[in-house]
């Protein structure tokens, strides 16, 4: 019966955290997978979700089952903090594992909707946002995104994207802030030039939003949402994995603008039909966790902090980086990624002579260096760029 199906590779970002924890090298340095780390190296629970799990377990009543769309309080929540208020009324949400899930439930529905249709992922973009279109049924196709002389976006290319290649009704795969793997987001005013092309050509902005409040801060992040959020249809990936520290949890929402309240029912039932028959209904710990700290002044206020502290590190990382000659771009540069020009002839030397980790892309995750081993990172790479 089994004999038909092919091993497939693993995937290659995942893989980097098996293959560093056998490493027995002392002072390996692990900046592959993107997971936020402190300055010694840790991942701690956020004392905000420490703080809301004993509220949990001590007035959690039920662990009955919810309905297929989730923990509507903690939906609430997300669309006070993410929507100017008040929010469209044709907007519609439900709740996912993860930004992952939300990423293909909403490849799920726009295929349901109009089946093949082409969506434009970034290149470079999250590995996984190709095959996920694939799977769900649409078509990928890619424009260049990052001008490598600058550090920051091919604008160029992306508005002849929008103006020129892309056809009506193709959806234009976006990410929110902090995008993975270059770093670069588009400015504010980008942003809005985008959306005003999108508007004009009736193309359909389909966000992914993994990193909010990993960038400049938890409003000035959402800059670009807000921008696309006054478009008449778009959808929302939102992933709450980086800045709850939720990872394991599988803890997002997708949001659907479904362009009139007439329209609403209809996508929301399919959505809720698809979530049913891919998931049946999302995890709940994670989601009632993120609802306790925003519906609590004082937890809400320590999840703040945490995250400005998560920032600062990022920040101090980036501008050690930026002060390396060629690395200048990384200290402009936004979240836990940057992209560095290595062959992957290179980044597999490091890994054997160094026992410094990195994807083959030559992406790295800033957040994975402490102040202290940044320095033989920088002499590293000088070695590894002279040989
Ligand atoms: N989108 C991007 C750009 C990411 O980097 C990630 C990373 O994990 C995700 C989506 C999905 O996150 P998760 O499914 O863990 O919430
Ligand atoms: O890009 C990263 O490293 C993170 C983590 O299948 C990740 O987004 C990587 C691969 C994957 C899921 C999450």
């Amino acid at each position: 019966f089994f004999a038909t199906l092919q091993p497939q590779p693993a995937d290659p970002l995942l893989s980097l955290i098996k293959l560093f924890r056998e490493d027995g090298r002392a002072g390996k340095i692990d900046l592959g997978v993107g997971v936020y780390r402190n300055d010694k190296g840790e991942t701690p629970v956020f004392r905000a979700v420490k703080a809301a799990e004993r509220k949990l377990v001590e007035t959690q009543a039920t662990k009955a089952y919810l309905g297929a769309d989730g923990n509507v309080a903690y939906l609430d929540r997300l669309r006070a903090l993410l929507f100017a208020q008040p929010a469209p009324s044709d907007l519609v949400g439900l709740q996912t594992p993860g930004g992952t899930g939300a990423i293909r439930l909403g490849m799920e529905i726009a295929n349901a909707a109009r089946p093949g249709t082409r969506i434009w992922i970034s290149d470079p973009s999250w590995p996984a946002h190709i095959p996920l279109a694939r799977i769900a049924g649409l078509e990928p196709a890619t424009f260049r995104y990052l001008d490598p002389a600058t550090g920051l976006v091919a604008f160029d290319e992306v508005m002849d994207l929008l103006r020129n290649r892309a056809e009506p009704g193709d959806v234009i795969l976006l990410q929110g802030c902090c995008h993975n793997p270059t770093g670069a987001d588009l400015t504010p005013a980008q942003w809005t030039e985008a959306a005003a092309a999108m508007r004009e050509r009736g193309l359909i902005p389909f966000v992914d939003f993994a990193y909010h409040g990993l960038g400049t801060g938890i409003e000035e992040d959402l800059a670009g949402v807000r921008i696309i959020a006054d478009l008449p249809q778009y959808f929302l990936a939102y992933s709450c994995s980086k800045n709850f520290g939720l990872y394991r949890e599988r803890v997002g929402a997708l949001f659907v603008r479904t362009g009139s309240t007439g329209s609403n029912l209809a996508v929301m039932s399919n959505l809720a039909l698809r979530s049913r028959l891919l998931w049946s209904m999302p995890p709940d710990h994670g989601a009632a966790i993120v609802e306790a700290i925003l519906s609590d002044a004082g937890l809400t206020g320590q999840w703040q902090a945490e995250l400005a502290e998560m920032r600062a590190r990022i920040r101090g990382v980036r501008a050690l980086f930026g002060k390396v000659p060629g690395l200048a771009v990384l200290a402009g540069q936004q979240g836990m990624f940057a992209q560095l020009a290595l062959q992957p002839e290179q980044v597999q030397m490091l890994r054997t002579e160094q026992a410094i980790y990195m994807a083959e892309s030559g992406r790295i995750n800033l957040a994975g260096i402490s102040l202290e081993e940044a320095a033989r990172f920088i002499a590293a790479l000088g070695d590894g760029q002279a040989a």
